[in-house]
């Protein structure tokens, strides 16, 4: 008997990926107007910027660009949680950093399913912000209770997702017919439902409690609640947003625009109101409609080390403090021109933000360095290397989330009703005991990209090391 070989997990991640946005276009047609919106600017910032182009050759982002989007779920109990962790792992996504969203008035927290090594992450950087809801956040102990049985009936996986999900473990991986299925059978868990689980009254009890609440509970599954694809200019793609009959949301989320992008900015258009049968007591289906799917788009910037963050979360901190209320329609203009002038204290060129530890960076050896006798430079140092054009570097592209942009994403689409904040306290080890796994630290895995990108640089140099 011949065996067949296992598809990569890079592979299924990418075939997922791409069922998962052909679906979320025909659900939501007006992901498919921001993804053409959005190639099209990506487009013409390209033919516009030569240095642009050359940077994303350079690191192949250019090869990921079309491809790269994330997607978010909302899940209901640590069963389904623990589950969807097996799920990811089959295409090679794995828990990073843990988000808390009740200071912000969500009541969930979060992490992000997503590869790790810098290859895989080329190969597909598909992410899937997961939020598992936090029941014990309901203050009404009867809802509480309601809502916590609603969710341990229901089974949001079919049966042969989870014989594939099996077989992956204990196999070591799928064949291509098994991954074909996988795909198929994992695509149903993140379908919309137009009929919901619970009567009308029910539904608009947990909706009156929040409305994220309603989105987990009264549903059959964790729908898939938008797809982002990724610009290299967000602030053209706000601008072009209404002349597409598509309405953003009145400010950009993360830092402002800058020469050198850090982190993440994100913006999304208003969630759709959607008609949804309901069930009454006798039976009978009841028409009403939930309004949960939204299109968000962002753009990636440099991956900042730990004493960056810390700049970015204060300057951040600083700017929200001195407008004194939540940014809105009335003042983002005010509000993006203190955030500008709370950032002049951010350094806008890579030489220092590299100087200043501020940021990763991923070295690569130059054309240069591969035609020198190698014994002239053996006691260079790395900036004395550079210097000399031997070594050049390219910002690494943050991969992750900001907690304070996710929670202005959720607040975006939750209406003005939503509660300022929860009282709970940041609980991530009760996120672990659920996912069954501790999250990874995403600051390691930078600076493991940064470290093996020297240690590459130091081979071609013919180096037994190289320090930063
Ligand atoms: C997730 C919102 C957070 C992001 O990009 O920060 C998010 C949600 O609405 O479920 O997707
Ligand atoms: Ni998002």
């Amino acid at each position: 008997m011949t065996h067949q070989p296992f598809v990569h997990p890079d592979e299924i991640r990418a075939r997922f990926s791409r069922a998962m946005s052909d679906m979320y276009q025909t659900e939501v047609p007006l992901y498919g107007t921001l993804l053409q919106l959005v190639a099209d600017i990506n487009n013409h910032n390209m033919e516009q910027q030569p240095e642009l182009t050359r940077h994303l050759r350079q690191t192949g982002e250019i090869e990921r660009l079309g491809m790269e989007r994330h997607g978010a779920i909302r899940v209901g109990t640590a069963a389904e949680l623990a589950t969807l962790r097996r799920l990811f792992a089959v295409m090679g996504m794995v828990p990073v950093g843990y988000y808390d969203l009740a200071p912000a008035g969500v009541p969930v927290h979060s992490t992000a399913f997503r590869a790790i090594h810098e290859a895989s992450l080329q190969a597909c950087p598909f992410r899937i912000f997961t939020s598992l809801l936090r029941l014990e956040l309901i203050e009404q102990s009867e809802l509480r209770q309601q809502a916590a049985d609603i969710l341990a009936k229901r089974n949001i996986f079919t049966s042969r997702v989870i014989e594939l999900i099996v077989k992956n473990e204990t196999a070591g991986g799928l064949t291509d017919d098994d991954a074909t299925d996988f795909i198929t059978q994992a695509l149903e868990i993140f379908r919309w439902h137009n009929q919901a689980t619970v009567s009308v009254e029910v539904y608009q009890q947990l909706h009156d409690q929040h409305r994220l609440i309603a989105d987990v509970v009264a549903f059959k599954g964790p729908h898939i609640n938008h797809l982002t694809p990724r610009t290299l200019n967000i602030d053209a793609v706000q601008t072009a947003m209404p002349e597409h009959n598509i309405t953003p949301k009145a400010v950009i989320e993360g830092p402002p625009p800058r020469h050198c992008p850090i982190l993440l900015r994100q913006t999304s258009f208003k969630a759709l109101e959607e008609k949804v049968a309901f069930v009454s007591t006798d039976g009978l289906l009841v028409q009403g409609h939930h309004t949960a799917r939204f299109g968000e788009i962002e753009q990636r910037g440099a991956a900042l080390t730990a004493k960056g963050r810390a700049l970015y979360d204060c300057l951040l901190q600083a700017a929200q403090d001195q407008l004194q209320v939540p940014a809105n329609e009335k003042n983002a203009e005010q509000y993006s021109a203190i955030l500008s002038e709370q950032f002049r204290q951010f350094p806008d060129d890579y030489p220092t933000m590299r100087a200043e530890k501020l940021a990763f960076f991923r070295y690569f050896p130059t054309e240069k360095s591969l035609s020198v006798a190698a014994v002239s430079i053996q006691n260079l140092t790395l900036d004395e290397l550079i210097h000399a054009e031997f070594i050049r570097y390219e910002p690494l592209v943050y991969e992750d989330f900001l907690p304070v942009s996710a929670a202005g994403i959720f607040q975006s689409n939750l209406g003005d009703k939503g509660q300022s904040h929860f009282a709970g306290h940041s609980n991530q080890q009760d996120f672990q005991r659920d996912l069954g796994v501790e999250v990874i630290d995403e600051l390691q895995l930078y600076e493991q990209t940064q470290q093996r990108s020297l240690a590459a640089c130091a081979k071609a140099l013919k180096r037994a090391s190289l320090g930063l």
